[in-house]
């Protein structure tokens, strides 16, 4: 593994040659002298020249502890989302009194490098304070749903540009006829209380755009092709409900080997859009299971994989927002929740564990520079 040296070291070669670069191009008179203070050109760049925001998650002690991180999200990216510190478990461990030190922290780091935020996630039936999880199978439990949403988007109103309001509420096992997750507030209320969530978030946040955040619609199978159709059924009632939704948040989590087929996720996303909701892909990473351990093939066969999605999903005008969970292969949730069985880490990432780009960076640059601008 390179150390930090190389990493430096690497960093100002790169500089070196821009350098030179723009001397070269200055002694022939074209360029002005603010091109010798031109950063390398950062994903944010080329999303930006699109009108597709380009960012990641980020969580406070990952922030704290590698600064080396903190400081390639700046240069990078646009928009940032805490992975954890925002969740209902994280917030509000002792009920009543919530604690929002750690997701301040990330609100902060955006504030300060100018970046938006994201907000993830106001209801979820997991990550739950260990005290609600009773709570929420009586009667009181959807009281105490709504509640936690005007909490945690009346904290941060006005702070956060999107928000999952709502987060994996499919689930195709569940075995009900409607492919909804079996959850207690949920089967009290039906679809009409998870449009109750998006009206309680409304006057919340009415700033805010407001998101459905799921996963499980990017591959062609029996599984994924049942979501995509409960997902599409969901939007529909939840919009003659009225419910104030403005966005679909398709998670990506992708995985080296799936089935793909670029036809069949187009077809999904435009039938999204069809109900005039915007789409995010909210947490795009890829899992490299399946793949030999040798590092550059997987690198090669993780960034064809990135290329090809990521080419689909910028065909549709509706996709405005790409978000990575997690920025740096040093900081992935899938070494400790999807460990590969030869146990050594994933490269799920732009970023290698010394913060120099993987193929997969260069796979988003090209996909960001070659999608039609939505400006
Ligand atoms: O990456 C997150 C991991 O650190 C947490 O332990 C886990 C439980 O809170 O959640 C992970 O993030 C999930 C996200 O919140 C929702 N979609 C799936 C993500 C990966 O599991």
């Amino acid at each position: 593994m390179p150390t930090k040296r190389h990493a430096h070291a690497a960093f100002s070669l790169k500089r070196r040659d821009l350098l030179t670069g723009s001397a070269a191009v200055l002694a022939i008179g074209t360029l002005a002298p603010a091109a010798f203070a031109a950063p390398d050109p950062s994903l944010k760049d080329f999303g930006a020249a699109r009108g597709i925001a380009f960012g990641c998650a980020v969580g406070a002690k990952d922030l704290a502890a590698n600064p080396d991180l903190a400081a390639a999200i700046a240069r990078d990216c646009a928009i940032v989302v805490p992975e954890n510190d925002m969740k209902w478990g994280a917030v509000e461990q002792v009920r009543g009194k919530p604690d929002y030190q750690a997701s301040e922290a990330v609100a902060d780091f955006a504030k300060r490098n100018s970046m938006d935020l994201r907000g993830h996630t106001a209801v979820w039936y997991l990550n739950m304070p260990a005290w609600a999880k009773q709570d929420i199978t009586g009667p009181q439990g959807r009281d105490l749903i709504l509640k936690r949403v005007r909490d945690v988007m009346g904290h941060f109103r006005g702070r956060v540009v999107e928000w999952d309001v709502i987060n994996e509420m499919i689930d195709h096992t569940s075995g009900r006829a409607d492919g909804m997750r079996e959850w207690p507030p949920f089967a009290a209320g039906d679809v009409g209380f998870i449009a109750d969530c998006f009206f309680a978030a409304k006057e919340a946040d009415p700033h805010a755009r407001l998101v459905y955040n799921d996963f499980g619609f990017e591959y062609v199978s029996a599984g994924e092709d049942q979501r995509r159709l409960t997902a599409l059924r969901l939007m529909e009632q939840l919009k003659t409900r009225d419910a104030p939704i403005d966005g679909f948040g398709i998670q990506s989590h992708l995985k080296v080997g799936n089935n793909f087929k670029p036809q069949t996720f187009r077809r999904f996303l435009a039938d999204i859009a069809d109900f005039g909701l915007d789409i995010s892909i909210t947490e795009f990473d890829i899992d490299d299971q399946r793949l030999a351990p040798e590092i550059e093939a997987r690198d090669a066969a993780v960034a064809e994989h990135a290329r090809l999605f990521l080419e689909t999903a910028f065909e549709e005008p509706a996709v405005k927002k790409l978000l990575t969970w997690g920025y740096s292969n040093r900081n992935t949730w899938l070494n400790a929740h999807r460990p590969r069985k030869d146990g050594i880490p994933h490269r799920a990432l732009p970023l290698d564990d010394s913060m120099n780009r993987t193929p997969m960076w260069d796979a988003i640059a090209d996909c960001l520079k070659n999608a039609p601008d939505r400006r």
